[in-house]
């Protein structure tokens, strides 16, 4: 991988996101390294891509639209009634533009953080995973289950939060976007012993 300056990155979001995020992006980039270790994944890419996950996070929605119709970027319907989601989109274009990052495992990561895509690269399952059990996130369901799975089998762990995230959008009466349905059914069909989950 092209060396990248660790310190000027976390320096450069410290700046760029509010404290919480910025405490969030140290333990899912942390989270990601670990993960890397225990399932055989490459560790730099790993803190990078935790690192950078949200590096949109903290921007205006209107900003974050502008950015996409400036770049070309497609909003979907889903998008536009929840802006907030764009923020792996534009985090991606973010990493590669401003962080210089070309590593395309590491934009993927980026840029597949939220919703999850069919057929994801280990890293992409690690950075999602991460995202999902650092040790900062408190109020998700199963997070004890998840957490210990996470370190024991990457897909049942990908499938229960993938479950758990339909779910609570359903409560909320919140839209799926179809890469998030997409994916669920994915690793579900993969996943025979878990077909008798199907949502
Ligand atoms: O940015 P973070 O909060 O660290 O984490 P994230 O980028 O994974 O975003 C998590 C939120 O995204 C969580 O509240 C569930 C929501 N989400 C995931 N998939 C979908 C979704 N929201 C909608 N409306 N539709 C989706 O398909
Ligand atoms: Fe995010
Ligand atoms: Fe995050």
């Amino acid at each position: 991988m092209e060396t990248v300056d660790v310190k000027e990155i976390r320096k450069k979001l410290e700046k760029d996101l509010d404290h919480k995020r910025f405490e969030h992006t140290l333990g899912v980039s942390y989270t990601a390294c670990a993960l890397a270790m225990c399932h055989q994944a490459d560790i730099d890419k790993a803190r990078i891509a935790g690192l950078l996950h949200d590096c949109a996070k903290c921007m205006d929605n209107e900003k974050k639209i502008a950015i996409c119709k400036k770049q070309n970027i497609e909003i979907n319907n889903i998008e536009k009634q929840n802006p907030f989601l764009l923020h792996a989109k534009v985090g991606c274009y973010i990493a590669r533009k401003q962080f210089h990052i070309h590593d395309t495992d590491i934009l993927n990561a980026v840029l597949n953080h939220t919703t999850g895509r069919p057929g994801m690269s280990l890293l992409e399952k690690i950075i999602y995973i991460a995202d999902y059990i650092e040790p900062g996130r408190k109020h998700a369901p199963n997070l004890n289950e998840v957490r210990r799975l996470a370190f024991k089998d990457l897909d049942e762990a990908l499938i229960k939060i993938l479950q758990d995230t339909l779910l609570y959008l359903r409560n909320i009466d919140s839209p799926v976007d179809p890469a998030t349905q997409q994916t669920y059914d994915y690793y579900i069909n993969r996943n025979h012993t878990h077909k008798e989950q199907e949502i």
